[in-house]
């Protein structure tokens, strides 16, 4: 059998350290920082990504996927409603049509193809990276305060672990039912954030990606956070409204990028 190469402990060290500092230096600044790498933010960030926009997803677990990996219940089975299956296609994921319009796939195949497909497409990503605040400056967000997320998690004898922050174009809030970034500006007056409604499958996920938009100038709102933000009635286990809710905020960040740059 042929033999590993000698490496040694110091050389793998600085291998992750040299690395994942370089990645993490060229983009404190970016052109669109993706909060949440749940459904809605991987789809968004992929999007952008494809348009070769400079784009990173800041996700606080270690994992990305959100709510993806499972369906209801914990059951990893995850649907969606046509025209959603679409995405699906896009995506090379496989599903099976149990009724006229509603699709069924296995969560670890679906989840596991759209990290691949956004790391695919370039998109970055930082983990265990927990955004605390934003960047607030002449009414507009311009970046995000972020910190390690176990900082959160430290005993409160410990103080001062002070946060940094990244600068972006555009924000986007795919941080799911909790719509965090929307939250640090409900904390100071600037935005309503009414929490999600009741379940009603059949008006919810029309209405989340008709309502997906720029929130606040400088931030959008996707996936949950948009059930969130205008109170709308939740879906449960389908995921077709953050599939699409994610593309249509893309769209939205593509055309806020253009038109900054018009105005620069
Ligand atoms: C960094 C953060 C922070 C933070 C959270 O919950 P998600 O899967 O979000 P969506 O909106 O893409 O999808 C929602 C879907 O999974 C779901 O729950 C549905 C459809 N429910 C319907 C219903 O009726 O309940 O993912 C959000 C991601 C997660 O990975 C979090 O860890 C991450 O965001 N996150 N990342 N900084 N402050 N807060």
């Amino acid at each position: 059998m042929e033999r590993f190469k000698d490496i040694s402990e110091a050389q793998v060290t600085r291998a992750i350290v040299d690395e994942f500092l370089k990645d993490f230096s060229d983009y404190i600044k970016s052109d669109v920082i993706v909060v949440g790498g749940g459904p809605s933010g991987l789809v968004c960030a992929r999007e952008l990504a494809k348009n070769k926009v400079k784009v990173l997803v800041l996700e606080a677990n270690n994992y990305l996927g959100g709510g993806f990996w499972i369906g209801g219940y914990l059951m990893n089975k995850v649907t969606f409603r046509s025209p959603s299956e679409k995405v699906l296609d896009e995506l090379n994921i496989p599903y099976k049509e149990v009724e006229d319009g509603l699709f069924v796939a296995d969560g670890p195949h679906a989840c596991s193809k759209l990290i691949a497909a956004a790391c695919d497409a370039g998109v970055k990503i930082v983990n265990m990276t927990k955004v605390d605040d934003v960047v607030l400056r002449n009414s507009r967000v311009e970046g995000v305060v972020i910190n390690w997320t176990p900082v959160g998690a430290l005993p409160r004898a410990i103080t001062c672990v002070d946060p940094v922050a990244l600068e972006t174009k555009v924000v986007v809030d795919a941080t799911g039912h909790d719509a965090h970034v929307c939250e640090a500006l409900k904390k100071r007056g600037l935005l309503n954030v009414k929490g999600c409604g009741a379940m009603d499958v059949a008006s919810s996920e029309d209405a989340v990606c008709e309502m997906t938009q720029e929130v606040y100038p400088g931030l959008i709102a996707a996936g949950m956070a948009v059930s969130s933000v205008f109170g709308l009635p939740r879906m449960g286990p389908t995921f077709g409204g953050m599939l699409i809710s994610g593309k249509k905020a893309a769209e939205i960040a593509m055309n806020m990028i253009v038109s900054e740059a018009v105005k620069i």
